[in-house]
């Protein structure tokens, strides 16, 4: 009874499921396919991550011994299916854990039917919580609220818990955690000069998906499991100690600041969630890093990204059609340019173009802000943020982009839309200072859009909105606003919007 064994690009786990049943008479399949690689415009950096750490992860598997079969493009069939038909050969069973997004598992539903040998799908469970424990955490609560779930979490695995206490007394320390930058001098990063794998596959992303976004060079991310771990231990030492008190900063010029940048390493498997959480809680033990870094961190991992893909799950595919705020405005041009005079914006389309990278509060407040108040269409905004960076699959993007972001699943993920004015970004980063905009303005040529479109916002979302007692402070501000101020905002958003059309904002 052989067996194949299909491993995902995003599978690079020693102790995948799957992987954990090998027996000597079986093969493992990996294959780079075009249906994968096109689904959607990925960025040509996130092509090459995937397809480096696929080559390096199929020889150091079979450096260990395993049979494996590598069939790489462009001579590979188009689709993972075509793959699996033309390496099946003489096994008779078809063995995968299951796939991290939605529309895959939808396909492979099929193919046993397709194959005639039996297709086994195998929980996937290098996360801390199960699909089914979370449907349970979430069946029947009136709210589902992320902060919940993480304290269960704490309990359930006891990470930074004394006893039935959390660490330090407190389950949260964001109110440390929200410095705007100060000028300083930040720790180098390690860069991965490419080897003769990696040269390849960089070869073959220029040649053949030159058309799609981003830059491909330099290239000099982390693709083996040694240099994920190198990654972890230099983000621990260097920049984990300050991650907390600046977790919420931006700074023109400076793209990573303190973040750790793990997340395409951990989406891809080369970093596990646990061990990146244990060696977090370390640090904090040994006295290396203070508790508001080593909270703040955890409970992204711990906390966020578990409670997103139990809400993906939970809810697909029903989720994807979620447009409470009736969102329809094309996405304008400046998201795949880049060119825009709005600093801020510039800065993170930079960031992203360049490093297929932006942090957390360039995602949410600058792009995704903008996004949200100016209403832009829903599968629009999924579809570019899961193009544009490395760490993207569905389902950590579309939580984060339709229900953080968007507000689009009316308030089950986040109690109110993070909307913010230019205010905002002036008090949390430097970007204001390098702009063409002036942010204190509402109106005229040189106000910042950030204000127009943030009030227009509101007042056209009020029958929605306004019953949020989180935002009921806002809204008694724009009551107190007459008709002729209300009048300049809707001209000056429709003077924003036409300049935006014309690539000129
Ligand atoms: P750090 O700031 O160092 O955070 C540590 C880790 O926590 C990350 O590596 C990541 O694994 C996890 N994390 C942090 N925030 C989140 C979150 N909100 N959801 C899930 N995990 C989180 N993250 C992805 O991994 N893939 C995506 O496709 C993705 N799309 C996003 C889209 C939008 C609109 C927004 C607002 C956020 C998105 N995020 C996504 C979450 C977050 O922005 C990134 O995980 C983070 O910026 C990655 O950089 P880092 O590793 O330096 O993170
Ligand atoms: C992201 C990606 C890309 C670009 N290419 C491949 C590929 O050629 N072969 C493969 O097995 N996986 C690839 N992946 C990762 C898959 O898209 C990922 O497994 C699914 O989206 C499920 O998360
Ligand atoms: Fe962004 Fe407005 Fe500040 Fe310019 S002035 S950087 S557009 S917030």
């Amino acid at each position: 009874m052989a067996k194949l064994i299909l491993v995902l690009g995003d599978q690079l786990s020693t102790d995948l499921s799957s992987l954990r049943h090998y027996q000597p008479e079986d093969r493992v399949l990996m294959a780079e396919v075009m249906a994968e690689a096109t689904y959607s415009p990925h960025h040509k950096k996130k092509l090459a991550l995937v397809f480096s750490a696929m080559r390096h992860f199929a020889k150091a598997l079979g450096e260990q011994g395993v049979k494996v079969i590598y069939s790489p493009l462009p001579e590979s069939p188009s689709t993972l299916l075509d793959a699996v038909k033309r390496h099946l050969d003489d096994a008779d069973a078809l063995l995968i854990t299951e796939p991290g997004e939605y529309r895959l598992l939808a396909e492979m539903q099929h193919w046993q039917a397709e194959l005639g040998v039996k297709v086994t799908l195998l929980e996937d469970d290098r996360f801390f919580t199960s699909r089914r424990e979370f449907a349970r955490w979430s069946q029947g609560r009136r709210q589902w609220r992320m902060e919940h779930f993480y304290r269960q979490q704490r309990r359930n695995t006891g990470v930074l818990m004394a006893g039935a206490e959390p660490e330090g007394g407190q389950w949260n320390f964001d109110h440390q955690n929200r410095e705007a930058w100060q000028p300083q001098a930040l720790p180098p990063l390690k860069r991965y000069a490419p080897d003769a794998i990696t040269q390849e596959v960089l070869a073959l992303v220029e040649a053949r998906f030159a058309h799609h976004i981003g830059e491909l060079l330099p290239f000099e991310f982390a693709v083996t499991r040694q240099q994920a771990l190198e990654e972890l231990d230099d983000f621990i030492t260097q920049r984990l100690p300050a991650f907390g008190t600046f977790q919420d900063a931006m700074a023109s010029g400076e793209d990573y600041l303190y973040h750790s940048r793990l997340s395409p390493l951990i989406n891809l498997g080369l970093l596990s969630p646990r061990e990146v959480c244990e060696a977090a809680c370390q640090a904090y033990y040994q006295g290396h890093a203070p508790i508001n870094a080593v909270e703040g961190f955890v409970r992204q991992i711990l906390g966020w990204r578990e409670y997103v893909r139990g809400l993906y799950w939970t809810l697909m595919p029903g989720y994807k059609s979620h447009n409470a705020l009736n969102s329809t405005r094309p996405l304008p041009e400046l998201y795949w340019s880049g060119k825009t005079g709005m600093h801020c914006i510039s800065e993170a389309l930079r960031n992203t173009l360049q490093n297929g990278y932006a942090h957390h509060i360039q995602r949410l407040m600058i792009t995704g802000n903008f996004a949200l108040i100016t209403g832009l269409d829903i599968e629009a905004i999924c579809d570019w943020y899961l193009a544009v960076y490395l760490d993207a699959y569905e389902w950590v993007e579309l939580p984060n982009t339709l229900g953080m972001v968007m507000h689009a699943d009316g308030g089950l993920l986040a109690s109110k839309p993070y909307a913010a004015s230019g205010k905002y970004i002036q008090r949390m980063s430097n970007y204001c200072q390098h702009c063409r905009y002036k942010v204190n303005k509402l109106t005229g040529a040189d106000a910042c859009p950030f204000n127009s479109f943030y009030w227009h916002f509101l007042a056209r979302n009020r029958t929605t909105l306004a019953g949020n007692p989180r935002l009921a402070m806002v809204y008694r501000t724009l009551d107190r606003w007459d008709e002729a101020k209300l009048d300049a905002i809707n001209q000056q958003v429709a003077w924003q919007w036409r300049r935006i059309e014309n690539n000129d904002l």
